[in-house]
């Protein structure tokens, strides 16, 4: 056995082996922060300590953790049957979960294709996009269009169409014909808005320079997530997403809004298309779909989508495109018991009742010190830092450590501290969360 190998032997004491995503993992390492349990609104630390989940894991644990049903409903489904193939075969969970989530939906919405994550939705959708005009014939229409500061996760299409600098630059070239619409934070014009901000809805028509750059012929699909979430919580300014929706229409552009964060109730209603009035062609989504339980994600598609694949003979593969696990039974299981829950206990209706409690108290940290904007909408909160000079990020990675040593999980992304409690929140929990991020930032250098 060589050194380098016998120095990662297998012991929870020994952390090196895991290349941990998206974390800095030397630091991590030196000074280590784990989880061994969860229940409801807390998690329990290895050291025995309860922290107060003000972030629903990372936007996902939507009902709260451990909850009884969904963890039955695993344990049946995996001593049942295990795994079913997911090609030129079935198993009935699959096709159950798939009605129960376009019953989410107004009524053309109409079929669910199942992936495994947020990532794969989005590469999913893009991929459909794609292959729906070749379909139409209409094959020259390839090119896509996100947005800055948009996050679609980290395959090669999300990081293509995406808008965060350092998720993208060390991967070289990435899709070709892409472009980007700016993004929608205008700081200096809306900063402090309650809800959904007053200025910007005219930024949606830089498509229609991009369409007049490229001619609507060669444009496949437009994404957006409809609030911002990763990359520190970007409310739509009001208006803006319709205008997105007409100009798609205007040139036969699809539109996807990439719901992996906004969908399964974070809004206050079952998707974000729901709680704004704008209706894409397609939904990512994953995260609350199966509570976090077990991976899961999918693209749900309006109608018109599915069926312009359907002109082949009976006996041939309409999209040749799939995962192993897409549909997984077990995955499956946790998506029905979860979507139950949701139902059963009103949690999207939970969630907008208690929003207005939540914004008054994410703009109750108006005027401590560096808090440069305030931002809210459904159970979503952020609170902008003016960034220390020259060490950005630093701030707020701090708040984050301050808060987890007080009890309470926050998430930050650049200096921008970004809030997503499970829906079964209560009124106590809000208050602690504010109260403990109000200490840390009093006392922040
Ligand atoms: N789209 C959106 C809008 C997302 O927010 C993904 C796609 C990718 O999903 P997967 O399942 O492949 O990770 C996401 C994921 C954060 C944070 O702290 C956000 C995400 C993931 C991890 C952390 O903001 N969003």
């Amino acid at each position: 056995m060589s050194s380098a190998a016998r120095a990662f032997e297998p012991s929870p004491n020994n952390l090196e082996a895991f290349w941990m995503p998206f974390t800095a993992n030397r630091q991590f390492k030196g000074k280590p922060r784990l989880f061994v349990a969860a229940k409801d609104m807390h998690y329990t630390t290895i050291e025995g300590r309860q922290v107060l989940d003000a972030t629903a894991g990372l936007w996902c644990v939507n009902a709260g953790h451990g909850r009884k049903k969904i963890v039955e409903a695993v344990q049946q489904q995996i001593a049942k049957l295990d795994y079913a193939p997911a090609f030129q075969m079935g198993h009935p969970l699959a096709f159950e979960l798939a009605s129960k989530i376009v019953q989410l939906l107004p009524g053309d919405f109409d079929h669910v294709f199942f992936t495994n994550s947020g990532s794969e939705s989005v590469d999913t959708a893009l991929k459909i996009a794609i292959a729906y005009h070749r379909s139409r014939g209409q094959g020259a229409r390839q090119r896509l269009i996100g947005r800055e500061r948009g996050y679609h996760g980290v395959g090669f299409g999300g990081i293509s169409v995406g808008g965060i600098v350092s998720n993208r630059k060390f991967f070289g070239s990435m899709l070709s014909g892409v472009d980007h619409l700016p993004h929608t934070h205008i700081l200096a014009k809306n900063a402090f808005t309650r809800g959904e901000p007053n200025h910007g809805a005219e930024l949606a028509d830089e498509l229609e320079r991009i369409v007049t750059l490229h001619d609507a012929s060669t444009i496949a699909a437009v994404i957006v997530e409809p609030v911002a979430g990763s990359t520190g919580v970007l409310v739509p300014p009001k208006g803006y997403l319709k205008r997105l929706r007409e100009i798609c229409d205007k040139h036969g552009i699809l539109l996807i809004f990439d719901e992996v964060i906004t969908g399964f109730g974070r809004l206050g209603a079952s998707f974000a298309t729901e709680y704004f009035g704008v209706k894409p062609d397609m939904i990512t989504c994953a995260k609350g779909l199966t509570n976090g339980s077990i991976p899961m994600g999918a693209v749900i598609c309006r109608k018109g989508i599915y069926d312009a694949f359907m002109d082949a003979p009976d006996n041939t593969i309409e999209l040749f495109h799939g995962y192993t696990y897409s549909g997984h039974p077990v995955a499956s299981a946790a998506g029905i018991a979860t979507l139950e829950i949701y139902k059963e206990e009103g949690l999207f209706e939970r969630a907008r009742d208690l929003s207005g409690y939540w914004q008054d108290a994410v703009h109750s940290l108006k005027g401590l010190p560096n808090v440069i904007d305030l931002r809210n909408l459904g159970l979503v909160g952020a609170i902008e830092l003016e960034p220390r000079p020259g060490k950005p990020t630093a701030r707020a990675f701090e708040a984050f450590l301050n808060c987890y040593e007080k009890g309470v999980l926050i998430r930050t992304t650049g200096d921008i501290i970004a809030l997503s409690p499970p829906l079964i929140v209560e009124k106590g929990h809000i208050d602690q969360i504010f109260g403990t991020i109000a200490e840390v930032l009093k006392t922040l250098p």
